[in-house]
């Protein structure tokens, strides 16, 4: 089904970028939760031609739904009508794929980041000076989604979804009670101000279970065994130490007993890490322990767990 279209009207104005499991997950969720306007919310994907493709979405009390969807091509003159964009490509992917958007997208986009990691934030706020009408929310969201087949998810697992702005121009009111509409499915969405603590807190629990996981091969539940504890000590006090440096006060018994919780929460679950391993596919270590070791770098700190975990991740993508 990939036949040009062209759209001059009732072109959508909420997109998502990366039609991954949770970049799926979104659009659906959005489409439930805006019933009236669910015309207005499309994918964009990596082709520079439009599509409608009939998409489906297993919901997590098992009911399939099929929706034809509005699929932009990267150049789609539609694209100007987008004011808000949710970007939920992997963290390695962000700079590459939404920085030649910026000039297509609306001079008034408002753009949410929502990945694991942290580091793309200070690319795209830089491009962003160049598009002072835009803005930027950060977010992270601990839902979790299956991909079944290239156009149907699973949503297999609730959690919550934490936003906040943090540069540029704000979210419009009527651009942010859309995404607030997203409460309405059972889930717990939270604003945060400032955003950065509970996104250094997600990375916390990213910058633990996801590489040992893929490194001693095991479902995330292992983690809880005692053998990991000081390992797991000692990435906590590392990246601690480092948030500090960085502006943002972290208690790390907190951030151990979040982890720990996390941990026994998604006992049988493989982190995505562990699964980026095992499909030969790139992993995001750049942007999780790796980005505690670049500001480490940066505040002249020692982070030779978080190192040696970068380093050994890297070294099972060469394998
Ligand atoms: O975010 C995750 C991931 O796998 O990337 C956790 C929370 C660790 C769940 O598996």
């Amino acid at each position: 089904m990939a036949n040009t279209l062209t759209i001059p009207s009732n072109s959508p104005n909420i997109a998502i970028l990366g039609a991954g499991a949770i970049g799926q997950l979104m659009y659906h969720q959005l489409c439930q939760s805006n019933e009236q306007s669910v015309n207005s919310i499309a994918l964009i994907s990596r082709q520079t031609d439009t599509q409608q493709q009939q998409l489906q979405f297993t919901d997590h009390s098992g009911l399939i739904h099929s929706k034809d969807t509005l699929i932009l091509g990267t150049n789609d003159p539609g694209l100007a009508e987008v004011n808000l964009l949710l970007v939920c490509v992997k963290a390695y992917q962000v700079a590459t794929a939404l920085l030649p958007l910026l000039n297509k997208l609306s001079p008034q986009c408002h753009i949410v980041l929502l990945h694991n990691g942290l580091g793309p934030h200070l690319v795209v706020a830089e491009a962003l000076a160049q598009h002072p009408g835009q803005g930027l929310t950060l977010g992270t969201t601990s839902q979790a989604a299956l991909k079944i087949s290239q156009w149907h998810v699973k949503h297999t697992g609730f959690g919550v979804t934490q936003l906040g702005y943090y540069c540029g121009c704000k979210l419009t009111s009527e651009l942010k009670a859309r995404i607030d509409k997203l409460h309405q499915d059972n889930q717990a969405l939270e604003w945060h101000q400032p955003v950065l603590a509970v996104l250094w807190q997600k990375l916390a629990i990213n910058a633990v279970i996801n590489p040992l996981t893929a490194l001693y091969h095991c479902a995330n539940g292992q983690l809880a065994n005692d053998e990991y504890r000081q390992q797991i000590t000692a990435i906590i006090d590392e990246l601690v130490n480092v948030a500090k440096w960085d502006g943002i006060e972290l208690d790390p018994a907190l951030i151990s007993t979040r982890v720990y919780q996390v941990i026994k929460l998604t006992a049988a679950n493989f982190s995505s890490m562990y699964q980026d391993v095992a499909h030969h596919r790139a992993t995001e270590i750049n942007y999780i322990n790796g980005y505690i070791c670049q500001q480490a770098q940066l505040h002249r700190l020692a982070a030779p767990h978080n190192q040696q975990l970068l380093e050994q991740v890297l070294q099972l993508n060469r394998l």
